[in-house]
């Protein structure tokens, strides 16, 4: 295969396409990524995914599949689950979930039946829509009782609380993890509180999973987590797909639930990528990449509280951190994602705890600085992004400023060439 043989015919054969293509790689380059859950992945990661393995059919898993021709693709899988079980030091791993939301709902489908109770974070409160929100399917089909956090403290959990809850309530499943969560997850409470209501620990540690994986954030194996969650294409840089990670004693009961219970033909390719992905996630390189995430995520929190921003939780202990804006320059988050596209920092509007506002129109926006530190990025680079952003946001309606600070960064991200490309 001829990657860029594949390019020169979509160019030619498809130039509304490739256009579109070569615009968002454009885009890529010259500007700055602050959204927590994206990463630049990798070149071989690019190959893998754009492969012939495109065209195979393997339902089933290695060794017990439905279609014939099966011996490469049980190589790829085989050394993704592997290397899955080895990064996570977990018993069993399953590799076919497309993507987050159909990763969580197999868990959901292999233990509970409609109407059982599931207890998850508050979506205001940094839990994910598949944690129960009422527009997502999950919600309806189960009956999600929510936590929250105590974003005055730092965003702890209040576990009195949590078990009061738990009784009450008698969860099959309690659920950690989150989407929009500053902080690290205290498990063994979480895991104390579970084992006492006779309920399964599952946590989602989509955003999260990297460090993990370089071993700079809580594992919750470590802690006797029954079920892991995880995207591979935010912090692990992977292509994009989920992992569900189990001790061996609910393999079965998981791989059935995603296949055949909620998929079809797994996305080989996908598949493939990922396996490359947790192969570079193994390499020693990949602990240092781990531990200056976490550095570059502390000194953004605190370049933007010095300049006057307020962030929930007042700082982080991950990747990520969330800007009241409304409270910080006096406009709402989508009007700050606005401002900060113009002048090329992409970020996300965001809800904040017991949001009075509407998720189109949230009190604040979510930044995170893995991406930026898959480009290299150091402490001193992040602290003059992170300036750049609070002159935005506090000029964000003088147009001459923006072009100003626009061309700074433009300038600034030439530095940093994106990786994979
Ligand atoms: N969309 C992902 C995120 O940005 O966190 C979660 O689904």
């Amino acid at each position: 295969m001829d990657l860029n043989k594949c390019l020169q015919l979509l160019e030619k054969n498809d130039p509304d396409v490739y256009n579109a293509i070569a615009g968002e790689e454009n885009r890529e380059k010259k500007g700055i990524e602050l959204i927590p859950s994206e990463n630049y992945t990798y070149s071989e990661v690019f190959a893998a995914n754009g492969s012939i393995l495109t065209n195979k059919y393997a339902e089933g898993y290695p060794g017990k599949r439905y279609y014939g021709g099966q011996e490469f693709t049980d190589v790829v899988e085989s050394l993704a689950i592997e290397r899955a079980k080895k990064l996570f030091k977990c018993d069993h791993a399953n590799v076919q979930p497309l993507s987050g939301s159909p990763m969580n709902q197999a868990v959901y489908m292999a233990f509970l039946k409609p109407g059982d109770t599931i207890l998850g974070m508050d979506l205001s409160h940094g839990g994910h829509l598949t944690h129960g929100h009422p527009v997502s399917h999950m919600g309806k089909i189960f009956n999600f009782v929510r936590y929250k956090t105590i974003p005055e403290e730092k965003g702890r959990i209040d576990f009195d609380e949590l078990l009061r809850i738990a009784k009450e309530t008698k969860p099959k499943i309690i659920l950690c993890g989150y989407t929009s969560y500053p902080r690290d997850y205290d498990y063994a409470n979480f895991k104390r509180i579970a084992d006492e209501v006779g309920a399964i620990t599952m946590a989602d540690v989509a955003h999260i999973g990297g460090l993990i994986a370089a071993g700079v954030m809580r594992n919750p194996f470590d802690y006797g987590f029954d079920i892991v969650t995880t995207t591979t294409h935010k912090s692990l840089r992977g292509p994009r797909g989920g992992m569900i990670l189990c001790k061996e004693k609910f393999a079965k009961i998981i791989d059935k639930s995603v296949f055949p219970g909620l998929q079809g033909g797994p996305h080989m390719n996908t598949i493939s990528a990922i396996a490359v992905a947790l192969g570079k996630a193994l390499q020693p390189e990949f602990k240092e990449y781990g531990k200056q995430i976490l550095k570059n995520s502390k000194v953004l929190a605190e370049t933007l509280m010095d300049g006057g921003m307020k962030l929930i939780t007042n700082g982080t202990d991950n990747h990520m951190m969330v800007v009241n804006t409304v409270e910080s320059v006096g406009i709402g988050g989508t009007e700050a994602e606005h401002v900060l596209d113009s002048v090329s920092i992409t970020t996300n509007k965001q809800v904040i705890p017991d949001d009075p506002n509407p998720p189109l129109r949230p009190s604040g926006i979510r930044l995170g600085t893995p991406c930026a530190t898959t480009r290299g990025m150091k402490e001193d680079d992040i602290r003059k992004i992170g300036g750049w952003l609070i002159e935005a946001l506090q000029n964000n309606q003088d147009e001459s400023q923006l072009k100003r600070i626009k061309n700074e960064v433009e300038a600034f991200c030439q530095k940093f060439p994106v990786p994979g490309l």
